[in-house]
């Protein structure tokens, strides 16, 4: 398809002012927002992104997951639409940026589109996903994962949350829950513009990221049971301290980690402590093992190394374990033809640009299993992300932007 003259650009101003308009639903306590999946403010910001999205003519759809499918019409209706979006959930100390700038951005093009008059062959779809950060119902990429048929619906909707809420009682009660069947929808192309949430791309001075590859992922929730007691009359030869087992896990799992540089992570960010008495040695501790690795190899074998530990760290400790895998997806290699059609853009706009391994997940990470996608990059400052202090310039949304736009329309194929 003819590629978009370069002088086409998106508006900044407009795309910025969207991006702090969200902003202001959810805010969190420190700038940020805590807009988390099936809130009363999730859904004050799905409300707001289809107010955009009717004002820009879209036609909207929504699915039995949530997800919101905003449709500009293409000249041949019967074509499958060429895909952008990312999500509008955050975490509970989440950034701005994270995910909206892909929604927004995606919103962006149709207006832009919309401003210069200009009809695509195949429709486009603005999308929002639900429940992409899995901070409040694992997993992540909730329901990117259904509709690429590797989550199965029925179960994630008995999901809860950690106060016993149910995924699809909370999907109702918000008033989103769709009548479309999830997945059904064919995807010429899926496009998701996201900031970069490392380092590398403000470091060295670069633009757009080209995201040839997204890494691979494991979230195993453990359960360790030992036995609550005295922390003063309780010899220490007799305790059974879970807590001391979730410390020993952490630091298990950052050695194992550390073993695999410079590219495999891991951490723990969830950690429940039950009684939590100041005096009571913990009887049970629940905690979510993150790791991750571009190479699926170092990943299992990851997996297999902390699995042993906590095997011989609750002998010692003599206390019990459960391990629950709560997440997974392999490696992933973006669509070549869509990667290339995001660095041809980067270039005929003028945008420095390099490849680059997604560290983060995202949804474009389940859809490339069932359609053609591909991913762009924006610097955000410090590398800093789920974090209420995540930041952007005006000038790296807009350059992310006029490259999605170009990739999209590129795809899409413009017909006048
Ligand atoms: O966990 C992730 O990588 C994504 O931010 N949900
Ligand atoms: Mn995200
Ligand atoms: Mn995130």
């Amino acid at each position: 398809m003819a590629a978009p003259g370069e002088n086409l650009r998106i508006n900044p101003e407009r795309l910025w002012d969207s991006l702090m308009e969200m902003a202001k639903i959810g805010p969190g306590i420190a700038g940020g927002n805590n807009r988390q999946t099936l809130t009363d403010e999730d859904g004050e910001g799905r409300h707001l992104f289809k107010r955009w999205c009717d004002a820009a003519g879209l036609e909207m759809g929504v699915d039995e997951m949530g997800t919101m499918f905003a449709r500009r019409e293409g000249s041949d209706p019967s074509l499958p639409p060429v895909y952008v979006g990312s999500h509008l959930d955050t975490q509970p100390t989440g950034g701005k940026f994270d995910g909206v700038l892909g929604v927004l951005g995606g919103l962006e093009v149709v207006r832009t589109l919309n401003d210069l008059g200009i009809r695509t062959k195949h429709p486009i779809v603005v999308t929002n996903w639900t429940n992409e950060e899995g901070a409040r119902f694992a997993p992540a990429m909730m329901a990117s994962g259904v509709f690429a048929g590797v989550l199965d619906q029925a179960d994630i909707y008995q999901h809860t949350d950690r106060n016993g809420k149910k995924f699809g009682e909370e999907l109702e009660r918000i008033g989103w829950k769709g009548e479309e069947k999830v997945g059904d929808r064919k995807i010429h192309a899926f496009f998701e513009l996201h900031i970069e949430q490392g380092p590398i791309l403000e470091d060295e001075g670069i633009d757009i990221g080209v995201v040839t590859h997204g890494q691979g992922l494991k979230w195993l929730q453990v359960t360790l049971t030992g036995k609550e007691s005295h922390t003063g009359s309780t010899p220490m030869p007799k305790r059974r301290n879970a807590g001391l087992g979730m410390a020993r896990v952490t630091e298990l799992v950052h050695e194992v980690a550390m073993d695999y540089q410079p590219d495999a992570v891991g951490a723990i960010g969830h950690m429940e402590v039950y009684p939590c008495s100041r005096n009571i040695i913990a009887g049970k501790t629940v905690f979510t093992i993150d790791i991750r690795s571009p190479e699926k190899e170092v990943l299992d074998a990851m997996d297999g190394r902390i699995r042993e530990g906590i095997d011989l760290i609750c002998e010692a400790l003599d206390i019990k374990y459960e391990i629950e895998q709560v997440g997974h997806f392999d490696p992933v290699t973006f669509d070549e033809n869509c990667v290339k059609a995001v660095r041809d853009a980067a270039e005929r706009l003028g945008y420095s640009h390099r490849n680059i391994v997604s560290g983060a997940g995202h949804d474009a990470c389940w859809i490339n299993r069932v359609a053609p996608t591909a991913m762009v990059f924006c610097p955000c400052v410090d590398g800093l992300s789920h974090n209420e202090a995540e930041d952007i310039s005006k000038e790296w949304a807009a350059a992310g932007a006029d490259v999605l736009f170009h990739a999209v329309v590129e795809t899409a194929g413009i017909v006048g």
